[in-house]
């Protein structure tokens, strides 16, 4: 079998990829480790900056979001019982929506079923052949049998824990990483929001932050520590746990009830460089993780999606590889920019075990900069609403 395109990943990047691939006349081939079921209960980000939004509706699948989506116009931040907000609008003129990634990833699949493009899921022991060559191909399993696809491209969007970026040998990969002494405790529960915005809360008990999906279904999440077991969470110690973290107004209006979804991620800053070996593409947490603080995995995995389709399609229109061979560059350097966003927030936001009294004046200096310094308050706000592409 032949394609143009073959996409390892059947997450929120392969996907986008796919369909916008797909309105330039480029066949794509996906090939997803999981069941489709298994990936739309993944509950994951919440935050959708205007770049992705935007690529959502250049990929024709904007209809749900544009009804169904809230528009935040800014976001809050509590410390020591203090609260203040962020208001991009104001600050900058722009904004971020709230639509899950469950509800992107399950329009993106009803898209493709649509257009009849090919997605293979439960594949085994994909391997990612001659990409440093001009006749890349991919092999698999499925179903018992052993399979074969020839193509022009490979797209690694499989995720941290993929196959795509392992396939780059050691000798041209470098990899950076901070892992973080923590993970966050996430709850979604079927329950009112507490407040209109996002409140990220800095407390002396750890972070805590308060978010949500819909008017009637909330997403909160509290800093645990990286070997708390989830049995031992209950959901009484969870809001108990919650409520001490938050200012003392917003634990008296939160409405409480059973959690419909509990988990532990833990939390880290990944990038390896480059993002392309030969004919292999990485995009998304392929090829880079950040901690969820600053709301960019997604965001920075769209972007990624963003120069490869334009890439790709210079090749494929003009026969221009220009697209192509910059991508790694392009895409790297909005990355960074990203991931400093995403590992201040963490470090003014969390508790760290070995954070001294020093350390702790340092960060108070550091919200404090940030509640009264409008300057302070663009910066975050223009990282926060996404740089642009
Ligand atoms: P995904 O979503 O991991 O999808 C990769 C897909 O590849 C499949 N796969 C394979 N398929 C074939 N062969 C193999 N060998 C394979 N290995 C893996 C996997 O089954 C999967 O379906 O990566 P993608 O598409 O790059 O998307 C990245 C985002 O999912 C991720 O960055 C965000 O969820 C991060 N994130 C957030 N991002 C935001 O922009 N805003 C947020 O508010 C936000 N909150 C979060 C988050 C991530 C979290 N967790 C759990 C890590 C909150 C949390 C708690
Ligand atoms: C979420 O709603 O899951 C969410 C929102 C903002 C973040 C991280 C996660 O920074």
């Amino acid at each position: 079998m032949r394609t143009q395109v073959v996409i390892v990943g059947g997450g929120p990047s392969g996907l986008l990829l796919g369909q916008l691939l797909h309105l330039k006349g480029i066949e794509t081939v996906i090939l997803e480790r999981k069941t489709r079921d298994y990936v739309l209960g993944r509950i994951r980000a919440g935050i959708l900056e205007t770049g992705l939004v935007d690529m959502m509706r250049e990929a024709g699948v904007s209809k749900r979001m544009d009804t169904e989506c809230f528009i935040h116009h800014g976001t809050c931040i509590s410390y020591d019982g203090e609260m203040f907000d962020i208001n991009f609008q104001k600050l900058i003129g722009e904004n971020v929506i709230v639509y899950g990634q469950t509800e992107v990833t399950r329009d993106l699949y009803d898209a493709r079923d649509t257009a009849g493009c090919r997605t293979v899921f439960e594949v085994e022991d994909v391997e990612i052949r001659d990409a440093d060559t001009d006749n890349p191909f991919v092999t698999f399993n499925v179903d018992g049998s052993a399979r074969r696809i020839d193509c022009d491209f490979v797209a690694g969007c499989d995720g941290f824990h993929g196959v795509s970026r392992k396939t780059i040998p050691d000798t041209v990969l470098k990899e950076y990483e901070k892992v973080y002494p923590f993970g966050w405790l996430g709850v979604l529960s079927e329950t009112p929001p507490v407040h209109e915005e996002l409140i990220y809360a800095n407390s002396e008990r750890g972070f805590a932050l308060c978010s949500m999906r819909n008017d009637s279904l909330s997403r909160y999440y509290v800093q645990c520590g990286l070997n708390d077991d989830l049995q031992e969470w209950s959901d009484d110690r969870f809001w108990d746990e919650l409520k001490r973290r938050v200012p003392e107004a917003i634990a008296d209006s939160l409405v409480t009830g059973p959690s419909i979804e509990k988990s532990i991620a833990p939390l880290r800053s990944f990038v390896c460089e480059p993002m392309r070996w030969g004919r292999l593409f990485l995009c998304g947490d392929a090829a880079h993780i950040v901690p969820p603080t600053g709301a960019k995995g997604l965001n920075t995995a769209a972007s990624d999606v963003h120069y490869l389709n334009e890439g790709l399609v210079q090749y494929y229109r003009d026969g221009d590889t220009h697209g192509i061979d910059t991508y790694s560059e392009k895409a790297l350097a909005r990355i960074w920019k990203a991931e400093r966003f995403s590992w201040a927030t963490t470090n003014m936001l969390h508790r760290f075990p070995d954070q001294s009294e020093f350390d702790l004046k340092m960060q108070r200096a550091e919200i404090e900069s940030l509640h009264y310094n409008e300057t302070a308050q663009r910066w975050f706000a223009q990282n926060y609403v996404g740089l642009p592409y």
